[in-house]
This record gives C-alpha cells, structure tokens and sequence, in this order.
C-alpha cells in the first residue's frame, strides 16, 4: 500500500487480484474490468500529477539499462544472516532508532483518498512482544466524526538494498480496513518519482476480501495507473486470528513474495521483456536502497471501493516481529554491479 500512490494502485490491483484468485492460469492480463472506472481514476490521477509527485526526481530516459540477469550464485547456498530485526520485546512506542512515521492525511498525494488521519501519538504501541496499530473513530476538536490510525517506517534509520523480510503479523478485519506491509524507494533521484523507482507491496489486504493476501510490484513499466502492475493474491484462512508470516526476498535478478514460506508470486523481468539484455530501470529499478512501510488505511480508492463500515472499528494489525536477512553472497554481487 503504498501510500505514495499505492492507493491508485490498489484499484486495480484489487480487480486484479480477483482474477487472480479465480483462475488458475497465471497469464498476467491487465485488469480491465470496468474501463469506464480506468479511465476516471486514470484521468483523475493525471490531472493530480502536478501537485502529487513536484517533490520527485526528474525522469530518466527509458533506454537506461540495468542488470537483471547473468548473476551466478548458488541458491540453495546463501547462508543468510539477520542484519536487522525489532523483536517488540519492550514497551511504549515503536523504537525511535528503528521507526518514523507518515503523519497526516497524504497532502501532497500520498493519502490514496483515504478517510483516516495518520498520527505519531496513541495509534502504535509496543506491548507484551508485539506492536499494535490501531484505527479507530474518534471525535476531532468540533465534535466532528474523524478516523485516525498510523503508518510507520524504517526510511532514513534502516534501508535496504538486497535481502530477505520477514514479518509475523495478524491482520484488522472489517469493511474498509487496508493494512499494508510494504516498501518505497529511499531515493527517488535516480529514476524519477513514482512509480518509476518502484514500489513493492509485500503484504496488502483489503477488508471487503478476506483472508486474501495481496503482492504486487509497481515500476514504471507496469503499475496501478493502468493496472498493469504485476502481482498475485492467495487465499489464507485466519488472517485476522492468526498470526502468519509474509515473506520477501529481494534478489539481484527476481522478487519472491511468500505467506508462510508458501511462494505467492515471484517477479522476474525476464519473463515479461524476453531478453533480459533488454530490462531497463523501468522494468527493474529494484537495485537501490527500498525502507519497510507498515500500517492501516480506512477507505480510499482500494480499501473503500466496496465502502466502509464503522461498526468494525476500532481494528488492530499487531506485528511479532520483523527480521530482516542478507547474504553475503549477494552483498557481494550487488557490491560488484555498483
Ligand atoms: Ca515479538
């Protein structure tokens, strides 16, 4: 969910994953199933680029070619090593050495049209070896109905570059609930704003489709603005009651999501350019530095497409852990390629 423009993403990715879940041939097909709605949300997107994205790297040329094949290495052989983790093992708020926060309502194009107001105080805790966020409804200052939740990040106090993810976390449930468990680019100055720099979305669940677990991957080549970000769903039961765990692992030349060490879908380039002399940044700009995003939106162009319904709130996503591996072999790839 990415909030940058996630939530653009997320319409289409929903539609998408629908199909997704309904057949079992993996064609990656655009979504396209309801042009009239493409069009609007397209055309409203367009219309917002201006004042969403002025704060974005200028655009590189589209022949700007990266590495996304020929590295040898053993898989089965990475000897992965933790290199960061929070463990939730204290109390309070979330470790400021490890964790930042989003606050506000997306001003500047990040909100996706979502209801809630993302705060720094009262919407994530650390308590009996778990983090908490809570949505929840509450009264602003005038007496007026307002939603506030939070959204916390790892940028600018751990970015990573290569590596496997782990994140043990059970998920809110109700109408319009959108937690997400995610990751945006550090740096955008290298191949522009989004979602030319990427984003990939490790975890997203929307609560009208439960127990559906979400992974896609924007880059400028295909992305939510025309639902031609490539992605998979998989159906896992108790995603609300149980706590599961969903995997990433960042590769110099594939990305492999996965729910309980199950494999949900895997993007690699070369499947889809042919050649992988051919992959440019727009099809792989996953060889720069990406943060950890974690949190739950209420409403908005995915979360809310099927409405919302305050009688869920308040709703919580409480996360275990977060373990993060890397593999000297890779490190030492990614090193060479620098
Ligand atoms: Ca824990």
């Amino acid at each position: 969910m990415k909030r940058k423009l996630t939530a653009i993403c997320m319409i289409f990715a929903t539609a998408f994953a629908v199909v997704a879940c309904q057949s079992s041939d993996k064609s990656q097909t655009n979504n396209t199933k309801d042009k009239t709605e493409t069009q609007t949300v397209k055309e409203r997107i367009a219309n917002s680029i201006p004042d969403r994205y002025d704060d974005y790297g200028e655009t590189k040329p589209a022949d700007y070619y990266v590495k996304a094949d020929g590295f040898d290495y053993d898989y089965s052989n990475l000897n992965y090593k933790l290199v960061w983790s929070d463990e939730f093992d204290y109390e309070g708020l979330p470790d400021e050495s490890k964790w930042t926060y989003d606050i506000g309502k997306g001003q500047g194009g990040w909100g996706n049209g979502e209801l809630q107001k993302y705060t720094d105080k009262g919407n994530a805790w650390v308590k009996d070896g778990k983090l908490t966020i809570e949505l929840r409804k509450e009264q602003d200052e005038f007496g007026k109905d307002m939603y506030t939740s939070a959204r916390i990040k790892t940028k600018g106090k751990a970015d990573f570059r290569y590596g496997k993810f782990e994140i043990k976390a059970k998920l809110p449930k109700g109408k319009g609930t959108w937690p997400a468990i995610w990751m945006l680019p550090s740096s955008t100055t290298e191949y522009g704003g989004w979602p030319m720099s990427g984003e990939i979305d490790i975890m997203e669940h929307v609560g009208y489709l439960q127990n559906i677990i979400h992974s896609n991957v924007h880059c400028q080549k295909y992305n939510g603005l025309d639902g031609s970000n490539k992605g998979w769903a998989k159906k896992v039961e108790g995603v609300s009651e149980e706590f599961h765990t969903y995997g990433f692992e960042w590769l110099p030349d594939k990305l492999i999501f996965t729910v309980d060490g199950e494999t949900i879908f895997t993007y690699d380039p070369d499947e889809y350019v042919g050649n992988s002399k051919n992959v440019t940044k727009d099809e792989w700009p996953f060889d720069k530095e990406f943060h950890l995003i974690m949190n739950i939106a209420y409403g908005g162009s995915w979360g809310g497409s099927s409405g919302t319904d305050d009688e869920c709130l308040p709703q919580q996503m409480q996360v275990d852990y977060v373990r993060v591996y890397q593999s000297d072999v890779i490190s030492a790839l990614a090193e060479k390629e620098k």
